[in-house]
């Protein structure tokens, strides 16, 4: 493992932690390719069903490390979008694409692509003393990782707007009443809640669960005929599943399902 992030196999899932706490875990190139090393490696172990990415220290991720950023070469020769297109979009990428659930414990501030970044994650679960600060437009630049989409379709235009341009801190508590996350939790309580959520789901249907992800983010692209028809295709490959056999069985049964996730 490459020091910017830790990576802990645990029985049935994986904890990735943002490893650079006295940085509040901003990203530079390795941790970039330290987390991206680490998913691929979650994604393609059938043994890890269920993702929790959170960070070490008082902070979940304040995005770009701008320490890596010479003030003396930002003239217009620059290509942020190089940085974008290289690092930040294939992140947000691997993280909806993953066809198993990632979830991400919010633990301090999460500021730029640290905010974004958490909203492209499937279940937040943030501590209270987490905030979100889009913190872009401080510095002159325009929301990324994905933060212009998530922030609309999930608080609506007018509030992601508000947010975008004045670059205010919403606390965990907000975000939550918002719908922006899932669950705001007490800071004492949130590694014990988040891991006891990645345990759970990583004894639940995978192959079903990267189904409902792939369905729920299409909605917002599609019209309902174009949903109900992807519903349909998609429960037709979930009814063929060992794990639909064995959800059948157990209920008549009466007893407790054992998913493979399969
Ligand atoms: O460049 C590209 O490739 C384009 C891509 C852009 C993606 C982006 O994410 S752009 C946005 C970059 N992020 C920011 O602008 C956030 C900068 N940080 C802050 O505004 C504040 O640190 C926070 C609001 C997040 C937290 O404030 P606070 O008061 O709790 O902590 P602090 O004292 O500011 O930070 C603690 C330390 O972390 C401090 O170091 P020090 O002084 O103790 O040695 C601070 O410099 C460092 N730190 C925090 N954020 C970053 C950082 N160092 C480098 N880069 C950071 N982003």
């Amino acid at each position: 493992d490459n020091e910017t992030i830790l990576h802990d196999r645990r029985d049935g899932w994986h904890r990735i932690t943002l490893n650079r706490p006295e940085k509040l875990n901003s990203f530079n190139e390795a941790q970039h390719l330290a987390l991206r090393a680490a998913l691929d490696e979650a994604a393609a172990n059938d043994a890890c069903r269920a993702v929790l990415l959170t960070g070490a220290g008082r902070g979940f991720c304040a995005g770009q490390d701008l320490g890596d950023r010479d003030p003396a070469k930002l003239d217009d020769k620059l290509d942020l979008g190089h940085t974008i297109e290289t690092f930040y979009n294939p992140l947000v990428r691997q993280i909806r694409g993953l066809a198993k659930p990632v979830i991400c414990a919010v633990n301090g501030v999460a500021a730029g692509a640290g905010a974004n970044i958490a909203l492209a994650c499937d279940i937040v679960l943030a501590a209270r003393s987490a905030k979100f600060i889009q913190a872009f437009s401080r510095i002159g630049l325009v929301p990324d990782s994905g933060g212009t989409w998530f922030l609309t379709s999930l608080i609506g235009e007018a509030r992601a707007k508000a947010l975008m341009l004045t670059g205010e801190a919403v606390s965990a508590e907000k975000a939550a009443e918002w719908g922006m996350i899932w669950r705001m939790v007490e800071d004492d309580a949130l590694t014990a809640e988040a891991e006891a959520l990645a345990e759970h789901l990583a004894k639940g249907p995978t192959f079903a669960y990267g189904l409902i992800k792939q369905a729920a983010q299409s909605a917002s692209g599609n019209t309902l005929d174009a949903q109900l028809d992807l519903e349909r295709d998609l429960q037709r490959e979930a009814g063929r599943s060992s794990d639909y056999r064995e959800g059948v069985s157990a209920f008549l049964e009466k007893r407790e399902a054992a998913f493979s996730g399969k």
